[in-house]
């Protein structure tokens, strides 16, 4: 039987999980999901619960854990028999209790990046809405200026990238986060990468996943 491996990426909002989780997803072949991304669909399809979504979303709040569960628990039943690795769920303490209902995760990744760091980098941060393709005009910028590489359509930024929304949502980000950075911290399973740059964070991911995806025994997907 395979080895499955099941991961997850925690850090502030702007400290590189998804970039990082792309390239993750890309070396090691695990499936990526992210609850931004499922949270934005379900905004622009604006079902029942993406109307109620975006009330927290565009305020820069976290989503009520028990969305955020119905969201992503069932994509995760999906998956079982493969590889995956979660960017930005479990956020609090209540989201990561109902994950371990699922299943127990292999590794976590903190990543701790300086304040002024995150600021920098979400001002300047724009997105292709359709897609959730994610640009940023210094680090990695569209080939033709607000415009999508793929679709050519117009890039936007998200209203809790602009500087108002920002200071609130590091600091609640820091108290949710603590609890959740101790549970797994409890179970040896957190590391923790610290830096200005993704590009010199990387290779330290990159060996750390090398070394933990050949090891992991055997599998441990619980239903219930
Ligand atoms: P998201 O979508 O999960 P955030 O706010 O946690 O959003 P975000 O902003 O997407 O996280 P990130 O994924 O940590 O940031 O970072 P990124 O997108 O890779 O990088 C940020 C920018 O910096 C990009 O432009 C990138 O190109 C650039 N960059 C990366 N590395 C470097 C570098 O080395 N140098 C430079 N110069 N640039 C770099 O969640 C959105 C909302 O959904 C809700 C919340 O309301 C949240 O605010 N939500 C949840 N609510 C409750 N529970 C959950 N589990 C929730 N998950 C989401």
């Amino acid at each position: 039987m395979a080895k499955l491996f099941r991961a997850a990426i925690m850090g502030p909002p702007g400290s590189g999980k998804g970039t990082i989780s792309q390239r993750i997803a890309q070396s090691f072949g695990l499936q990526y999901l992210s609850s931004g991304h499922y949270l934005r669909e379900s905004i622009a399809a604006n079902t029942e619960a993406g109307v109620l979504v975006r009330t927290y979303v565009e305020r820069s709040m976290l989503v009520p854990d028990h969305v955020m569960t119905r969201l992503m628990l069932p994509r995760l039943e999906h998956l079982i028999g493969h590889s995956w690795l979660l960017d930005g769920f479990p956020r609090t303490l209540s989201q990561a209790q109902a994950l371990s209902n699922l299943c127990q995760l292999d590794l976590v990744i903190s990543l701790n990046i300086p304040y002024e760091t995150l600021k920098e980098r979400l001002s300047d941060r724009w997105i292709h809405p359709a897609s959730g393709r994610v640009y940023n005009m210094g680090f990695n910028p569209p080939r033709v200026q607000g415009k999508d590489d793929i679709t050519g359509e117009p890039l936007i930024q998200h209203d809790d990238d602009k500087p108002e929304a920002l200071m609130a949502r590091l600091r609640h980000y820091k108290d949710v986060a603590k609890p959740v950075i101790n549970l797994y911290k409890s179970q040896g399973i957190l590391h923790s990468f610290s830096g200005t740059d993704t590009d010199r964070i990387w290779p330290y991911i990159n060996s750390l996943l090398s070394t933990k995806m050949h090891m992991q025994p055997s599998d441990s997907f619980q239903t219930q």
